[in-house]
């Protein structure tokens, strides 16, 4: 019948059964396929019932993602629901797999829904800044109530069949194929005389007090506007008709169309999957790593090691002292309790990681097996040169050899070996059985093979892998550096750094630079900027140093109870330190310099600038390989809020011309600091953006 969408007939059924791999997502062709299988089962007298299927390893992902931005073309899905709805003949739809955004509303807008016990069915629009547009906010609402519909549209997460059972949103779960399945539903109601059963032609259910509902789900979002709308879309399947409800969700729906965070969210989406995609690797088969050497159980190590059981893998952890092995083994045991008590390993589980994956060594040799090893010990090159001299003299031929330095040489630490070919950065995120971001750090004589290793141990451990060059803190903590420094600027010319955080969060961080640098531990950035001092800072650079009277205090932040803010016992959220704003007026005073305002505004626009001009030079260094490595590094392991996709996303969005205009005007004071990209410079001069960049990588 047509490429995408099969007909089929057995006896008094139809099959309607769509093929568009890989996830049977609803473009066009798909659309027409179905409603044309519809009408064909429409004309035969015949066919008593017709049943959707999808072929593959899902039902339907939902509307084509790729069409997005484009002009819709017909027949567009929620009429294309609202056809299959109205059909005289029975509308069964049989799931697998994943049910998502256009594809369960394809469901929805059946008479009768059955899934396999393993469906998922979710809509998930709010993660690409929308709401479902083709009835979902209608429909969904009359099945489960409010409650449960809010709940699964505003958060966008995933159910699972039987939960899908337990709120009304499908009928049955079956074992057996989504086709057999299917046709049993189908004879079974037939058989009983079931009537067509159209979800728009149940009462709508109970009101909730909304504005509270739209406010609490705006707070929570940290300024993203979709999950919001559904409120009010939702709100409407109560409030109005079915058919002015429709109206209602598409008018919401085309609005969001427009927005910036539903650019921003598809960037994302788009380059989560794109980042691990290396043109070097393809083809490249990775070594195999089964047995995992972890050297130090410090909070880092162990994180490392966690994740690293959780994915089946064996764990060797080194430590320097039986007593030290203890606490790791402490260390990693409590982040396992985590996971059972998250209900991700059972008991049984918990008891095979701890005591059969897990061994404790504190000799080298216990290493000689191990396929890959990954350094975590002191973050100091002649402690990382000694460790890979032992490991070079230790591992067996073939081992890779990684270290989880954060900033340093990782050319250098390989020069210490016999086998730089071997060896790799793999930068994790503390803690790192949690966060999602690796970089996998590339040195000069990395063989493609131990890359392409690096990139399917992070996969195997659900990790966002980025692949990073060498340099001062790679990608992100070099970034991190600059526009750290900005806040520094802005507190010494005027803003406080309360200020500066609360422009962040409102910007959509999750956290403001202050408050992450106590959460971190203020006594890293101490040991930094001490290690930058020895090695020479560059007298054209404007420094801080009331941060240095902080930890001379002896206070770190959160850990110690005081950083720039006062953290009460059991309170997450800490006060301002008073003490914070003496230090730095002193030290506006005795360098001269008079405050200025700066408004929420100008404070976002001078971070993100520094943000983009530093990340511009990491991509035009060759550090990042693509804008879009940058924009995951940052939203995987830095807290950037996703509905801008990236800081490079962002830049796009706001326009690269006005960004290098503010850029080159600060230059004119601080010209060190303000030094614009020139891979900025020449996007600006050729008229390009970053996401041009990504496009023709
Ligand atoms: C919507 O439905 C709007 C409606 O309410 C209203 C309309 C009017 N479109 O994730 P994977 C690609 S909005 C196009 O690696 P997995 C993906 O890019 C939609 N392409 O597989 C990748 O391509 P590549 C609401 C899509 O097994 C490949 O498929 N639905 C789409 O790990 C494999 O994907 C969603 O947001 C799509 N809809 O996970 C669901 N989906 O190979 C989005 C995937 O070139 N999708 N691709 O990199 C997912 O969550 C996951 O893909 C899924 C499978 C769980 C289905």
């Amino acid at each position: 019948m047509s490429d995408v969408v099969a007909y089929e007939k057995q006896g008094e059924i139809a099959l309607v059964t769509i093929h568009n791999p890989p996830v049977n997502a609803l473009g066009q062709a798909v659309r027409q396929g179905l409603l044309d299988g519809v009408l064909q089962a429409e004309a035969d007298d015949e066919v008593k019932a017709i049943v959707i299927l999808g072929e593959g390893r899902v039902f339907i992902a939902g509307a084509d993602i790729k069409e997005f931005g484009k002009p819709p073309t017909e027949p567009f899905l929620p009429d294309l629901c609202g056809r299959i709805e109205a059909s005289p003949k029975l509308v069964i739809a049989s799931m697998h797999g994943a049910s998502l955004g256009g594809g369960l509303e394809v469901a929805l807008a059946a008479h009768y829904r059955v899934a396999v016990p393993g469906a998922k069915v979710g809509l998930p629009e709010v993660h690409l800044g929308l709401l479902p547009g083709a009835g979902g906010t209608q429909r969904m609402p009359r099945l489960t109530g409010v409650e449960a519909a809010l709940d699964l549209i505003t958060t966008g997460r995933h159910a699972g069949a039987a939960e899908a059972l337990k709120i009304g949103l499908i009928d049955r779960i079956a074992e057996g194929s989504p086709r057999e399945n299917g046709i049993a539903f189908a004879k079974e109601l037939l058989g009983e005389g079931k009537a067509r059963r159209a979800v728009s032609d149940l009462p709508p259910p109970a009101p909730i007090d909304w504005d509270a509902a739209y406010e609490a789900v705006l707070a929570k979002g940290r300024g993203q506007i979709a999950p919001a709308m559904c409120v009010r879309a939702v709100q409407a399947s109560v409030e109005l008709p079915f058919a002015e409800g429709m109206k209602r969700e598409r008018d919401i729906f085309m609005e969001l169309m427009q927005t910036d965070q539903r650019k921003g969210m598809i960037h994302a989406f788009f380059s989560e999957r794109a980042v691990s995609n290396l043109p070097e690797l393809k083809g490249v088969a990775p070594r195999d790593v089964s047995a995992l050497g972890v050297i130090g159980g410090g909070t880092m190590g162990a994180g490392i090691a966690t994740a690293a059981l959780l994915a089946g893998l064996q764990v060797v952890m080194l430590e320097m002292s039986p007593e030290a092995a203890d606490a790791a083994k402490g260390r990693i045991s409590g982040n396992l309790q985590g996971a059972l008590k998250r209900g991700k390993i059972d008991q049984a589980g918990f008891e095979t990681l701890t005591e059969k994956a897990l061994t404790l060594a504190t000799d080298y040799a216990a290493l000689s097996d191990v396929d890959l090893v990954i350094e975590a010990v002191f973050e100091e090159m002649s402690v990382k040169k000694q460790v890979f001299e032992k490991l070079d003299a230790v591992c067996k031929p073939g081992a890779i050899l990684a270290s989880n330095t954060s900033y340093l040489d990782v050319n250098e630490i390989a020069a210490a070996t016999k086998r730089p070919a071997d060896v790799i950065g793999l930068h994790f995120f503390s803690p790192a059985h949690v966060m999602k971001l690796l970089e996998v750090v590339v040195p000069d004589a990395t063989a493609p093979d131990v890359v392409a290793t690096g990139f399917a141990l992070g996969k195997r451990l659900g990790k966002i892998c980025v692949r990073a060059g060498v340099c001062d803190g790679f990608i992100g903590n070099r970034i991190l550096a600059t526009y750290r420094t900005a806040a520094d600027h802005m507190v010494l010319d005027g803003a406080s750094p309360y200020e500066i955080d609360k422009a962040l969060t409102a910007f959509g961080f999750a956290m403001g630079p202050f408050a992450v640098a106590d959460l971190a531990g203020l006594d890293i950035g101490w040991a930094v900027r001490k290690r930058k001092r020895e090695e020479g800072i560059d007298p054209r650079a404007r420094t801080t140093d009331y941060p240095d009277l902080i930890c001379e205090e002896g206070w770190f932040g959160q850990k110690t109870g005081k950083g720039y803010y006062i953290y009460e016992a059991g309170k997450r959220a800490g006060i301002p330190n008073p003490k914070i704003m003496e230090w730095i007026e002193a030290e506006r005073s005795a360098k001269g310099i008079t405050p200025q305002d700066f408004t929420h505004e100008q404070i976002v626009r001078k971070y993100m600038a520094a943000m983009v001009n530093e990340a511009a030079k990491v991509v035009g260094e060759g550090i990042a390989r693509r804008p879009l490595d940058v924009d995951m590094t940052l939203l995987f392991g830095y807290g950037f809020p996703r509905y801008w996709g990236g800081p490079l996303m962002w830049a796009d969005i706001v326009g690269l011309p006005d960004l290098l205009a503010d850029i080159e005007r600060w230059a004119e004071e601080d010209p060190f600091f303000w030094e614009p990209a020139p891979l900025l410079k020449e996007l600006v001069e050729t008229g390009r953006s970053f996401d041009d960049l990504n496009k023709a990588a």
